[in-house]
């Protein structure tokens, strides 16, 4: 058996808009995935999240749920404008009773509560008042609601992550328009992410300066990266490998941990890629306890041969900045698939917890999200039987295995996504990545074949 550390914290994740619905229910202020799901044409079939699974109906089945098969700790967000309506002012205490029940019954169950403060739902207003994400001040609405949630909570939550991919609002909802708030543009994406990191670290600051001595929690912030393998053993190749990296982990985890962006990027975005001021960059150094990392997939990356079109793979690959990083990738047509077409590599996710673990000197990790999505789990009868996704986790949980004992790294949890089919964003309904198959005529769930084969892996605290 592959044994895995003592502690070693098993769990699984979602988000708000993917899961609660409830959009207009409890006093709940729309937000802006409310506002891109209803506008015709940007999502599969111009599905929305209003309905969705009904966890915020459904809360207590959900968690009975966890608790069936042993899950240690659950991963989930808070909507903003559930709780703060308009994204400042008045508190809705409706909002604050239902993350409380949550928490409470989590708790009761003995699931350790991981909470997400910003997985993509900004509040509407913020948006249509502020200019959401490209307004500075958007750091100032983010410390303020975060303080609420800290006083609200942080009694109770101990494990609190910032932000949630901040790659994809930059690049997908600012670079090519395919998630919320729909822009397009080649400046934006570096606008957006540049405010983001100051958020968080006017976030963390908060909580470090108010709340972390007396509550005793940590607080982190996660990224997305996919891997990039070098296509050949050439410099060049093995140069663009790891430029493309840097455009991607090293934009948002550089300034965290080595105290400013990657020199590459300055070089090749030029003017349009921000500087951090003194005052900004003080909060933003050091302001991660640990590295949240939601690792799916990857890719070869090779130097683009003169005239070829490297503009392939958005909204996956590059998410249409190829032209900045000036990478080539490609895929082996050998190499398997989910439904989402992202290639099944398993020794991409040992080579990726490695380059965090020599780049940042070895901080702690937690693989906040990976899991398996399928098309053809509609129906019951098929999706029940999800070998598939038990051989991806297998596989990925292997890798992990072979990085924490042969490698050295810091990998200190997983959690698998996700507990339930949910609203996967531009897709809709399309892919599903539970573990637990929802039909979303009737709301039921019921536990695919890897819901049984994880508690497994919870009980031994291991593989077989
Ligand atoms: C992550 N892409 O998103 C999110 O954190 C989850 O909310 C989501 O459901 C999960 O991964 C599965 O997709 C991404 O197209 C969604 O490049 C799409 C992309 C990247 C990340």
């Amino acid at each position: 058996m592959k044994q895995f550390p003592d502690n070693f914290v098993w769990g699984s994740a979602t988000a708000a808009h993917q899961i609660e619905g409830g959009w207009n229910q409890g006093g709940r202020g729309p937000s802006i995935w409310d506002a891109f799901t209803h506008t015709p044409g940007k999502t599969n079939l111009g599905q929305t999240a209003d309905v969705t699974c009904d966890h915020y109906n459904k809360m207590e089945e959900d968690v009975a749920m966890m608790k069936a098969m042993g899950l240690k700790a659950y991963r989930f967000s808070f909507s903003w404008s559930r709780l703060l309506p308009l994204g400042r002012g008045a508190v809705n205490e409706e909002g604050v009773a239902f993350y409380n029940r949550l928490i409470n019954t989590l708790l009761a169950n003995d699931i350790t509560p991981w909470v997400t403060l910003y997985h993509w739902d900004l509040p509407l207003a913020l948006q249509m008042e502020k200019d959401g994400l490209l307004n500075p001040e958007v750091a100032d609405f983010f410390a303020r609601y975060a303080e609420v949630c800290f006083e609200r909570f942080g009694d109770r939550v101990k494990n609190w992550i910032t932000l949630n991919e901040a790659w994809c609002s930059a690049v997908l909802g600012h670079g090519i328009g395919y998630f919320a708030p729909g822009r397009v543009s080649t400046s934006e994406p570096y606008i957006v992410a540049h405010n983001l990191l100051r958020s968080h670290g006017k976030i963390v600051d908060v909580y470090r300066r108010k709340f972390q001595a007396e509550q005793k929690g940590e607080i982190g912030i996660t990224n997305n990266c996919d891997w990039r393998e070098p296509k050949t053993d050439s410099a060049a190749d093995k140069a663009a490998a790891q430029r493309s990296m840097e455009f991607f982990m090293g934009w948002f985890a550089d300034p965290i941990y080595l105290g400013s962006y990657p020199e590459v990027m300055h070089q090749r975005v030029g003017d349009r890629m921000p500087r951090f001021s003194d005052a900004d960059l003080a909060l933003v150094k050091g302001s991660s306890d640990f590295c949240g990392l939601n690792h799916y997939t990857g890719m070869y990356a090779a130097e683009p041969k003169e005239g070829e079109d490297i503009t392939i793979g958005a909204p996956a690959g590059n998410g249409g900045m190829a032209e900045d990083q000036l990478v080539e990738l490609s895929e082996d047509p050998t190499w398997e698939k989910t439904g989402m077409n992202w290639n099944i590599l398993p020794w991409g996710c040992r080579n990726m917890l490695n380059w965090i673990n020599e780049r940042y000197e070895h901080p702690p990790i937690y693989i906040t999200e990976n899991g398996y999505a399928a098309s053809d789990e509609d129906d019951l009868s098929v999706a029940i039987n999800d070998e598939r996704r038990i051989g991806l986790v297998d596989g990925y949980l292997g890798a992990c295995h072979q990085a924490i004992n042969e490698d050295g790294v810091d990998l200190r949890g997983y959690f698998l996504w996700s507990l339930m089919d949910n609203f996967e964003w531009a897709m809709g309904y399309s892919m599903r990545f539970g573990i637990h198959h929802v039909d979303f005529e009737t709301g039921k769930r019921t536990p695919k074949k890897s819901a049984g084969w994880y508690a497994g892996v919870i009980e031994r605290n291991g593989l077989l």
